[in-house]
């Protein structure tokens, strides 16, 4: 059977979770993977990703951030797995920092659990965090990581449990609006029909969403994980926070607890010091001086994180110029739900953003605030 209710075309974190939703409610789906399940080609691998509601970037967030905390304790109960781990979270930085100021702002808007310490107290309280003098740091107790593959698998198995196709290696080469008001899919191996489509490409988006007009931005981004220097004792997830540290110059690093165990070290990563690639560009190699800048930076607020270098690995953001992300109906084809340019902050909405599409590609409508995330924003109007 070629013809079904929805079509997903992407199945990293956001389409297998859609896919999930979707096939809960009855839907007949298939979903399309140009890679094979859970890979660590797009955006939704490295182990971990900073889940957290205080959201620096927008309190807009929050609502968004608190259903899908309802819903990661879901998918964990559905999937025996702990693919969400609350750590607690420090934001450090000086108090008038994007990360400090904007966490605290959403924090009390929302009336959101957290501690605002000084810099001795986040130094006695977490002996590995070393703020200077002039920084404070944001607790906050929600926060913690999710684990990337293992929520696509979640979601994967859960919606193939729940009847949806899923077809991997197998990349969409075109798509098209049928005159009956659903949609067409050619791959290499077929065609497939469907009512509605959910387009979720993360950072295949600027080919296969070029219709729509966003000015999109593929960037790579690094993962380091270091073993710290006298091991992984203070760095056990019972002990140690994620965290987000934001320099005087505007510099953002973030990190995790030792996640994987005394030999997997502890991983570490700019936020948003990514180089312009494509998927087709993109370097993989890790360079020698990417890891003495990260152990630099380092130095002063995690002094012993740069013992030794274990492992590092790249991945993608695909960026707009708000850096808000894009998630509506597609403006020409009401049948087709687009969601991309999840702009480097995307994973810890994974579950919601699946509820969102499976609300749009089956009513056109949802009851969740995503006005923010529209196409046709004015920021997101290309410049002549
Ligand atoms: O959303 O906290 C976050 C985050 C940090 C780095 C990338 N995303």
């Amino acid at each position: 059977n070629t013809s079904y209710d929805v079509i997903v075309l992407g199945l990293g974190g956001m389409g297998s979770a859609a896919a999930a939703h979707l096939a809960a409610r009855g839907q007949r789906v298939l979903g399309l993977e140009r890679f094979g399940p859970a890979h660590d080609q797009g955006s939704s691998h490295g182990g971990s990703r900073i889940t957290r509601q205080a959201y620096f970037e927008d309190p807009a967030y929050v609502p968004l951030l608190l259903r899908a905390y309802e819903l990661w304790d879901q998918l964990c109960a559905d999937s025996g797995t702990d693919v969400l781990v609350r750590t607690g979270g420090v934001f450090l930085g000086r108090p008038d920092s994007r990360t400090v100021a904007g966490s605290l702002r959403a924090a009390r808007e929302w009336g959101l659990a957290h501690e605002l310490l000084d810099a001795a107290e986040v130094r006695r309280r977490f002996p590995t965090l070393t703020p200077a003098d002039d920084e404070v740091g944001l607790v906050e107790t929600a926060a913690g990581f999710a684990r990337p593959e293992a929520t696509v698998a979640a979601h994967l198995d859960l919606a193939f449990s729940r009847g949806a196709g899923l077809r991997f290696r197998e990349p969409a080469l075109s798509w098209t609006a049928t005159p009956g008001g659903g949609v067409r899919v050619r791959t290499g191996a077929g065609e497939y029909e469907a009512g509605a489509l959910v387009v979720s490409p993360g950072s295949w988006a600027p080919q296969v969403l070029a219709d729509l007009g966003v000015p999109l931005t593929v960037e790579r981004q690094v993962m380091y994980w270091f073993q710290p220097t006298g091991g992984t004792g203070a760095w056990t997830p019972d002990r140690h926070p994620i965290y987000i540290h934001e320099a005087a110059d505007g510099t953002q690093i973030y990190g995790f607890p030792a996640i994987d165990g005394p030999d997997g070290g502890a991983k570490v990563a700019f936020f948003r010091r990514g180089i312009a690639c494509t998927p087709e560009t993109v370097d993989r190699e890790v360079h020698p001086e990417e890891v003495a800048a990260m152990a630099g930076q380092l130095a002063g607020v995690l002094p012993t994180l740069p013992g030794r270098l274990l492992k590092a690995a790249t991945c993608m953001y695909t960026t707009t110029p708000d850096e808000h992300f894009v998630i509506a109906p597609h403006p020409e084809h009401p049948q087709v739900t687009v969601a991309c340019g999840f702009s480097g902050h995307g994973f810890k909405f994974v579950p919601v953003v699946g509820e969102i599409l499976a609300d749009l590609a089956t009513t056109g409508t949802t009851k969740h605030p995503i006005d923010l995330f529209d196409p046709r924003r004015p920021a997101l109007e290309a410049t002549p």
